[in-house]
């Protein structure tokens, strides 16, 4: 593994050193790199012009600054979900090199894609570290740019927030993959470790129990709903996307135990073929989850009943 896979090696060694929860996980499983991997990882010290300098490419060894290596290990770990997993080179499925920045700007709270290349603050030493040290994160981020160039889904209202549960899902399922856990065993948590001591939260969102992340002074408590009863409806981040999002995550976490295995290669390739299967951009939840339950095969009966348990009928 460690020769085959050194970044997905070292992601994992970084964790075990950090994290006791994760000490106690079992062994990593990620398979031999896909041959072409491409990335490269730039550092804007501290500025906000992008790209920034070149700071580490394939094959070279750890830079020593924990930002860029968690990116390099995390980059090159999705690349491999998506290669091996799901048969997709890269975000545009031909082999696009996925260009990230770290030490994005001061104090940054954030981590976005921004139609060309991944971007991560440090966080703002307070609330939030740097947004590197969630692998599921860069799962996400790197997950728009898939979604962009396959069903394209809009990034509003019942789509957008389709469009953002999606990129949670495969982020949960990288976290999961490197860290050789199947979808029981998964904390199914997005952003674990985000929020600094003192904040009252696990995470910024949980797939499992949407609403339950967080509840701080400086935060507000996590409003995601785990039903369509409950649906936001409201101007705000186009209308919720972060927001409703619960409800299709919940949807897909149901499904991952109820198919069972690993998320990635159970539930996770039934999401899929879904999202690549030609969806029209304004896809709402009964709409994507009628495409689930007609690419789950043998599993359509558990899909459908992860849907109808958040209150949507595929
Ligand atoms: N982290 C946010 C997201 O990917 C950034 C954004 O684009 N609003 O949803
Ligand atoms: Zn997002």
């Amino acid at each position: 593994l460690a020769e085959s896979r050194p970044e997905a090696a070292a992601w994992l060694e970084r964790q075990l050193a950090h994290d006791d929860d994760v000490r106690l996980q079992r062994t990593l499983t990620v398979p031999a790199a896909a041959s072409g991997e491409s990335w490269v990882v730039h550092d804007a010290g501290h500025g906000s012009t992008l790209p920034g300098r070149v700071v580490r490419r394939p094959g070279q060894p750890a830079s020593g600054d924990v930002a860029v290596d968690e990116a390099a290990e995390g980059v090159a770990g999705a690349l491999a979900l998506y290669a091996d997993v799901y048969g997709r080179d890269s975000y545009d499925d031909a082999g696009a090199t996925v260009v990230a920045t770290v030490h994005y700007e001061r104090d940054y709270d954030n981590a976005f894609w921004n139609g060309t290349q991944l971007v991560f603050g440090d966080g703002d030493g307070e609330v939030f570290g740097r947004f590197t040290a969630a692998v599921d994160v860069l799962g996400h981020e790197l997950t728009h740019a898939v979604t962009e160039r396959t069903a394209g889904l809009a990034y509003e209202g019942q789509s957008g927030a389709l469009n953002e549960s999606i990129s949670d899902v495969f982020g949960s399922c990288l976290k999961q993959r490197l860290l050789g856990q199947d979808a029981v065993a998964g904390d199914w948590l997005i952003g674990a470790g985000l929020f600094l001591p003192g904040v009252q939260g696990r995470a910024l969102r949980d797939m499992a129990h949407p609403g339950t992340a967080y509840d701080d002074p400086r935060l507000g408590q996590d409003p995601q709903p785990a039903h369509l009863d409950d649906y936001v409806e409201t101007t705000d981040d186009n209308g919720g996307v972060h927001i409703n999002s619960g409800i299709p995550n919940r949807a897909f976490q149901l499904a991952a135990v109820a198919v069972g295995g690993s998320s990635a290669e159970g539930a996770g390739r039934i999401w899929y073929a879904a999202l690549t299967g030609g969806l029209s951009s304004r896809t709402d939840f009964a709409g994507f989850a009628a495409a689930t339950v007609a690419a789950a095969g043998e599993h359509a009966d558990a899909v459908e009943e992860a849907w109808r348990t958040v209150g949507v009928t595929p």
